[in-house]
C-alpha cells in the first residue's frame, strides 16, 4: 500500500525502473530546446528575442504566461522555457486572416487539432460567422460593433455573461466590470472559477483574504516550504530558482502529490554556466510522498496528531499557544476532531505509512518558519474547502501565518487572474463597491449576486443565458461537460470571442458569432495620447506596469481596452459620467478612476506601477489582521479523511486527476513533448500502475476507453486512450487535461466554491 519515496535527505530520489523518464532534470538543455522549437515553428525573428531579453523587466512586457513574480532585481534572463513559448506563440509572424477563413469552413476546422487551430496565427481581422456558407468573414469594427451593442441593449441583463480568462490587464478587465454592472448585470464568471476560487472563498474564511499571504521576501526566511499538489516545473518555473536558492541555504523541501514531478525532483538553472557545463542539478525536495488524490486532509490530519502528541509529552514547546489564544478560534473543537481520527484510516486514505507522516511532521516541528505551498491538486476536489482549512490548522498551530518567512502561498495561474478580482471582475456584490459606482458613474449596480462559471454554463444548457462575451479564454475546452454545453452553446443568440488566436470555442457559433482580434500584451498599444501600458497583479500582490514593443499583426487589431470601451458604447444609454472615449485615449485616466474605485489598494497607481518589483497592495492576514467574521483566525475542525466526496468507487474504480503537459498552456498546446515526465508523442494517453495494470489484464499501448462513474443520467465516455504504464498510485489514472475533460460532470465540483473537481473524477476503464 505505502509505495511512496522515502528518502533520506537529499540522496537521490529513485525512480520506478518500470516506468519510462526522461533523464533530464527541470530545468537544463532541455528547457533551451523547447524554447528554440516554438522559435522555429513561428518564424520567430529579431524582435522576439528583442522582447525575451527584457521580459518581466521594468519598461519590458509582463510575461503572459504564469502569475509568479517579477523580482525587483531580475536575472539577465527573466523568463522560463513556458514563459518563453507563451510569449512566441503570441508574436506569430502566421495570420489567421480572412483568407484563412475562406479557404477553410467551420466544419472542416473542427476536425483540427487544438494545436494546428492556434497555430494558424493571430486573428487579424474582425469576422462575423455566416450559417449559410459556414464560415466566418470579415466585418467592419463599425458594424460588428452596433450590431453587438444592439443586440445586448435589447436583452435582459440577467441573460448576458462576460466571462474573463485572466490574460487582459486590469484597465481593460475594470471597464468590462464596470460595464457590466451598468448595463445590469454580475454575470462576471472567470477563470479563476476553474481554478483558485477555492482559495478565494475558503481563505477568506479561514484567513480573512482570498489570497495568499506571502511575498518573495518571505522565500529568504523560510526553514521549511511544504509543496502540497502543485507542479513548479511546469506550472511556474522561474520559482524553481527561488527554492534552489532557498535549498542552497539549508532550506527544507517536503512535497505531496500523486506524480513524481521532475521540477520538485531536481532542477538545473539554465543561467548558471556550470551547473549546465556539468550537468549537476540541485535536488530539490528531501522528502517526496506520493499520496492518493484526495488524501491530503488525511495526511495532514495525521502530522497534526503526531504535532500534538509531542505538545503532550512536552506541553508549550510544540505548539504556539499564546498565538492559538489570542488569534484563533476553534482550535479545541479541531483537536477534538483530529485526535478522533485512526491511524489505520489515515494509512489508507492517504496511500502513506504512519511513519511517512510523522516524518514530515517532524520536519515542520523542527523548522521555524514555514511556508505551504499549493495548487490545484487541492483547489479542484469536491472537498477542496477541507484541504484548505486543514492546511490552515497545520500552519495556524504553529502560528506560521502572519510572520516573516511564513505563510499560506496559493500559486495563481493565468498572469492576471488575481488582479482581474481585485478591479471588480467576479460574480459577487462584493467584487466592486455599489457605492463608489454610484458616486463615480451615477450607476445603481445590481444588489444580488450574478452567476458563477458553473452556474452560467447550467444557464447556457438550460437555455435561460443568451449571450455569452469571453474576453479570452477557450471556455468549451476547459469546461466540464463538454459534448452538453457545445450543443446549449450553439443555440446562444449571441457569442463573441475577443482573442489573439483561434480555437475550438470560435468553432461552436451562437445564432449571431463574432470573432473579434485583440493586441496581446507584447504589442504597441497605440492610442490617441500615444503608446499605452498596462498592468497586472502577481501571485504575491504586487503590481506591475507592461509595455509592449512589437508591431500589431495588423491595423485591424484592437486593444481589448478599446473593443470592451466600444460595445460598453454601443450597449448602454448615453451617460456623460462614463467616458469611453476619452478613456481609451489615454489609460492613464482609467487608472486614475481603478484608484478612486479601490483606493486601499491603488492610490497613486499610475506612479506606482513602474516601481521595480512593483508596488505592493498588502495583505491584512500577513500583518495578523483577520477579517474573518470573528475577527481571528479559523481553525477547520475535519469532518472526512478524504476530499473525493461521497462517490462510488468500486472494484474497477479509478480516481482521474487530469494533467498539464510542459507543453501546454491550459488549452493553447504548443506541442506533444511532455520531457518533464519523459512522455513524447500523444496526449491521448491514460497513466496506470504496472500492478494496476496487471490486476485488469492491461497490456502497454492497447486502447481503452473511460467511462465517468457519476450516474446522473448522462453518458460521459472518451475512448481510444493508450493504456501507458506511470509510477502512481494504487486505484489511480492519470491523463491530460483538456481531452479528458468530457468525463468531468459539471455537477462535480468543491462544495463551496463550485470550482470542477478535475483531479477527483470517478471513472471506470473499459477494454
Ligand atoms: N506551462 C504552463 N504553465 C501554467 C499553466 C499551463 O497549463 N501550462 N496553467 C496556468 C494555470 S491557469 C494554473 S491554475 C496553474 C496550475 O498549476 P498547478 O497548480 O501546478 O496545477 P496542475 O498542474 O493542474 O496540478 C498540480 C499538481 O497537482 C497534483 N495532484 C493532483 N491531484 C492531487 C491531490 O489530490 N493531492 C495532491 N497533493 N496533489 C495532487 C498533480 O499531480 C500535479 O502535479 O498553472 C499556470 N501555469
Ligand atoms: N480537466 C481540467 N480542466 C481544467 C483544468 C484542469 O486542471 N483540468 N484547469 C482549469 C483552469 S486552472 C483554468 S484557469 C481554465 C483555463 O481556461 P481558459 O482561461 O478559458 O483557457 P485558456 O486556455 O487559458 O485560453 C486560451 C485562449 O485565450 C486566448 N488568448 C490568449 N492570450 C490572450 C490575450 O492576451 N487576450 C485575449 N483576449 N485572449 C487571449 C487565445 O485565443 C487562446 O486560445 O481551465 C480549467 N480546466
Ligand atoms: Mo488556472
Amino acid at each position: 500500500m505505502t509505495k511512496s519515496n522515502n528518502k533520506n535527505d537529499h540522496s537521490p530520489i529513485e525512480q520506478d525502473p518500470n516506468t519510462t523518464y526522461d533523464k533530464g532534470p527541470a530545468g537544463g538543455w532541455g528547457s533551451l530546446r523547447g524554447v528554440t522549437r516554438i522559435f522555429g515553428e513561428v518564424q520567430g525573428s529579431t524582435v522576439a528575442a528583442k522582447i525575451l531579453s527584457r521580459l518581466n523587466k521594468p519598461g519590458g512586457v509582463m510575461c503572459s504566461s504564469c502569475a509568479w513574480a517579477k523580482p525587483a532585481k531580475p536575472s539577465t534572463f527573466e523568463f522560463c522555457e513556458n514563459g518563453a513559448k507563451a510569449t512566441l506563440w503570441e508574436l506569430d509572424e502566421k495570420h489567421a486572416d480572412a483568407n484563412f477563413f475562406e479557404q477553410h469552413s467551420i466544419t472542416e476546422l473542427k476536425t483540427w487539432h487544438d494545436h494546428d487551430l492556434e497555430k494558424a496565427g493571430r486573428l487579424s481581422e474582425p469576422l462575423r460567422y455566416e450559417a449559410d456558407r459556414d464560415r466566418y468573414v470579415p466585418v467592419s469594427w463599425d458594424d460588428a460593433i452596433k450590431d453587438i451593442g444592439e443586440k445586448l441593449a435589447e436583452m435582459n441583463p440577467k441573460e448576458a455573461v462576460f466571462y474573463a480568462s485572466g490574460h487582459a490587464g486590469l484597465e481593460a478587465s475594470y471597464l468590462y466590470a464596470l460595464f457590466a454592472r451598468a448595463m445590469g448585470h454580475q454575470n462576471l464568471p472567470q477563470s479563476s472559477n476553474m481554478c483558485h476560487e477555492t482559495t478565494s472563498v475558503n481563505l477568506k474564511t479561514f484567513v480573512g483574504t482570498p489570497v495568499g499571504t506571502c511575498t518573495l521576501e518571505d522565500f529568504e526566511h523560510c526553514d521549511a516550504i511544504f509543496f502540497f499538489g502543485q507542479n513548479t516545473g511546469t506550472n511556474s518555473p522561474r520559482f524553481l530558482h527561488t527554492i534552489k536558492d532557498a535549498v542552497e541555504r539549508g532550506c527544507k523541501i517536503v512535497t505531496f502529490n500523486p506524480v513524481r514531478e521532475r521540477g520538485l525532483i531536481e532542477f538545473i538553472e539554465p543561467q548558471n554556466i556550470m551547473q549546465m557545463l556539468t550537468n549537476n542539478p540541485t535536488e530539490i525536495s528531501n522528502k517526496y510522498y506520493q499520496v492518493k488524490p484526495g488524501g491530503d486532509v488525511a495526511v495532514i490530519t495525521g502530522m497534526m496528531k503526531h504535532i500534538l502528541t509531542r505538545e503532550d509529552a512536552a506541553p508549550g514547546t510544540i505548539l504556539d499557544n499564546d498565538f492559538i489564544a489570542a488569534e484563533t478560534i476553534d482550535f479545541d473543537e479541531t483537536v477534538e476532531k483530529v485526535r478522533a481520527f485512526d491511524w489505520p484510516d489515515i494509512e489508507e486514505e492517504s496511500g502513506l505509512s504512519r511513519e511517512m507522516i510523522e516524518e514530515a511532521a517532524e520536519i515542520y516541528i523542527q523548522s521555524k518558519n514555514v511556508i505551504g505551498i499549493y495548487g490545484m491538486g487541492l483547489t479542484q476536489h469536491v472537498d477542496g474547502w477541507l484541504n484548505l482549512g486543514m492546511y490552515c490548522n497545520l500552519l495556524l498551530m504553529r502560528g506560521n501565518i502572519g510572520r516573516l518567512g511564513a505563510g499560506i502561498s496559493p500559486v495563481r495561474g493565468h498572469s492576471n487572474v488575481q488582479g482581474q478580482r481585485t478591479v471588480g471582475i467576479g460574480e459577487k456584490s462584493s467584487h466592486m463597491p455599489a457605492d463608489k459606482l454610484h458616486e463615480q458613474f451615477g450607476i445603481d449596480a445590481p444588489t444580488e449576486n450574478g452567476q458563477n462559471i458553473v452556474q452560467a454554463s447550467e444557464g447556457v444548457m438550460d437555455g435561460s443565458i443568451k449571450a455569452m462575451l469571453s474576453l479570452g479564454g477557450n471556455l468549451l475546452r476547459a469546461l466540464p461537460d463538454r459534448e452538453r454545453l457545445e450543443t446549449g452553446w450553439s443555440n446562444l443568440d449571441l457569442t463573441v470571442h475577443i482573442a489573439t488566436k483561434p480555437n475550438r470555442s470560435h468553432l461552436i457559433p451562437g445564432k449571431v458569432s463574432y470573432i473579434l482580434p485583440c493586441l496581446g500584451r507584447t504589442d504597441i498599444d497605440q492610442q490617441q495620447s500615444g503608446p499605452q501600458a498596462s498592468s497586472m497583479e502577481d501571485t504575491f500582490s504586487h503590481i506591475y506596469g507592461s509595455l509592449g514593443s512589437a508591431e500589431p499583426p495588423s491595423e485591424h487589431v484592437r486593444s481589448e481596452t478599446a473593443i470592451v470601451a466600444g460595445i460598453a458604447k454601443a450597449t448602454l444609454p448615453s451617460n456623460p459620467k462614463l467616458r469611453w472615449d476619452e478613456w481609451v485615449a489615454n489609460y492613464d485616466l482609467i487608472r486614475d478612476l481603478i484608484a478612486e474605485t479601490f483606493p486601499d489598494d491603488f492610490s497613486d497607481f499610475n506612479n506606482r506601477m513602474t516601481q521595480p518589483g512593483g508596488f505592493y497592495r498588502g495583505n491584512p492576514a500577513r500583518e495578523r489582521k483577520w477579517k474573518t467574521d470573528s475577527g481571528k483566525a479559523q481553525f477547520t475542525p475535519p469532518t472526512t479523511l478524504s476530499s473525493l466526496g461521497q462517490h462510488p468507487r468500486g472494484e474497477n474504480g479509478f480516481t482521474l486527476i487530469t494533467l498539464r503537459s510542459n507543453d501546454q498552456f491550459n488549452t493553447t498546446i504548443y506541442g506533444f513533448s511532455d520531457r518533464l515526465r519523459g512522455l513524447e508523442g500523444s496526449r491521448e494517453i491514460v497513466l496506470i500502475n504496472r500492478e494496476e495494470m496487471a490486476r485488469l489484464g492491461l497490456q502497454e499501448g492497447q486502447l481503452i476507453s473511460l467511462y465517468s462513474q457519476v450516474d446522473d443520467g448522462h453518458l460521459r465516455q472518451v475512448d481510444g486512450l493508450k493504456v501507458t504504464p506511470y509510477d502512481l498510485p494504487d486505484g489511480t489514472v492519470a491523463g491530460y487535461y483538456p481531452e479528458l475533460n468530457p468525463l468531468v460532470p459539471l455537477s462535480y465540483h468543491e462544495k463551496k466554491s463550485f470550482t470542477p473537481a478535475y483531479k477527483g473524477v470517478p471513472v471506470e476503464i473499459k477494454q
